[in-house]
């Protein structure tokens, strides 16, 4: 029998803006939790913020920290998996969304394949991701990458915990 897969720490980021997109997310991080090989150990709050080269209403965003055994390939065709099951089309390159899930990092792997990059090559320029991120992982983003963002409104929709 093929020893057991380690875990590897990944982050994903959750967005949406059509439809109910707050409840969208919240049923997007219980299905994540259900999955075979993923345990999700941190999420964010839920963020409101304004489309970022996107048109249409208000974004809700979050960021979730998961560990899993799954490789990176298997992890992103279970996330398009419940973005197809969240009812996602893509009219055109960033089009208004019932449900984005970005894979951010896959513990410290680099990768760079015609369907996956990791780290997210975008997510240095966004608040949507380095705020969330930051609160879950302050560790992995830097007060300077954090000031870069500041003008990109967002705002949380809850009250910080504890
Ligand atoms: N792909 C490559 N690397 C990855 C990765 N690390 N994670 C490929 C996920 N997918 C990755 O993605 C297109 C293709 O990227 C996939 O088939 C996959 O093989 P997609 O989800 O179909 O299309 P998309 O979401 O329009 O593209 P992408 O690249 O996810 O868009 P962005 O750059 O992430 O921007 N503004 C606010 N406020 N909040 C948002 O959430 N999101 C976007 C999407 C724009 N503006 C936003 C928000
Ligand atoms: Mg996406």
């Amino acid at each position: 029998m093929p020893a057991p897969r380690a875990e590897v720490t990944a982050f994903v980021a959750l967005g949406a803006n059509l439809g109910d997109a707050g409840q969208a997310l919240r049923e997007a991080l219980a299905a994540l939790a259900g999955l075979p090989g993923i345990r999700v150990l941190r999420a964010s709050r839920l963020y409101r913020t304004a489309p970022i080269d996107s048109s249409g209403p208000d974004y809700i965003n979050a960021v979730v920290e998961i560990a899993t055994t799954l490789t990176a390939p298997a992890l992103l065709d279970a996330l398009q998996a419940l973005e197809q099951a969240a009812g996602r089309e893509r009219p055109y390159r960033n089009a208004p969304r019932t449900l984005d899930l970005d894979l951010l990092l896959y513990g410290e792997s680099r990768i760079q394949s015609p369907t996956l990059t990791v780290p997210h090559p975008r997510m240095g320029d966004r608040a949507f991701v380095l705020v969330p991120l930051h609160e879950i992982a302050p560790g992995r983003v830097s007060r300077e990458a954090l000031d870069a963002v500041a003008g990109q409104p967002i705002e949380p929709c809850q009250p910080q915990r504890g």
